[in-house]
């Protein structure tokens, strides 16, 4: 199962996003796609569309916008669920001990991580970033590598 999480642009910045990465993957997930992108305010909207009548919504798409962050498809069973568990509560402060908000998030805002919180939206998001052949292409699946 995929889900998506992106490696946002405060821990970017301060350089942990290899130990992130790390962690997800000491954790089991494989890594099926990634990549640096600088969203658009217009993306970031979009992305988080379901916030637009939360009263953080204008500092999220800021936030979301002033730097690179990476977006990444992985893998694992039960990726979305536990990927939940691996990232911690949205509020570092409240975050369980070990978990990546905890280890590396600065605040509710600016902490670090999305992932995915349905399969639902795991499957909305990994489509957002990454198409399905490119999926398919880094994979190597041979009816697309051979084209
Ligand atoms: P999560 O990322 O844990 O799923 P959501 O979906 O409630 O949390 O919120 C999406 C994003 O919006 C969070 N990752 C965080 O960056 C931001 N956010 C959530 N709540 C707040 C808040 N009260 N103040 C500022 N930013 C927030």
């Amino acid at each position: 199962m995929l889900t998506l999480t992106i490696i946002k642009p405060d821990a970017v910045e301060s350089g942990r996003a290899g130990k992130i990465l790390g962690h997800l993957e000491a954790e089991g997930f494989t890594v099926r796609g990634a990549r640096m992108v600088r969203l658009s305010e217009v993306e970031a909207r979009v992305f988080y569309e379901v916030h637009r009548e939360r009263p953080f919504f204008g500092s999220l798409v800021a936030f979301m916008t002033s730097g690179p962050c990476i977006p990444m498809a992985v893998e694992r069973d039960e990726a979305v669920s536990y990927l939940r568990e691996v990232i911690g509560a949205t509020d570092p402060a409240e975050a369980a001990a070990g978990t990546v908000r905890k280890l590396y998030a600065e605040s509710k805002e600016r902490n670090a991580i999305h992932a995915s919180d349905s399969p639902e939206n795991a499957a909305r998001e990994v489509a957002f970033f990454f198409s399905e052949a490119e999926l398919r292409r880094i994979a190597g699946d041979p009816a697309l590598t051979q084209v």
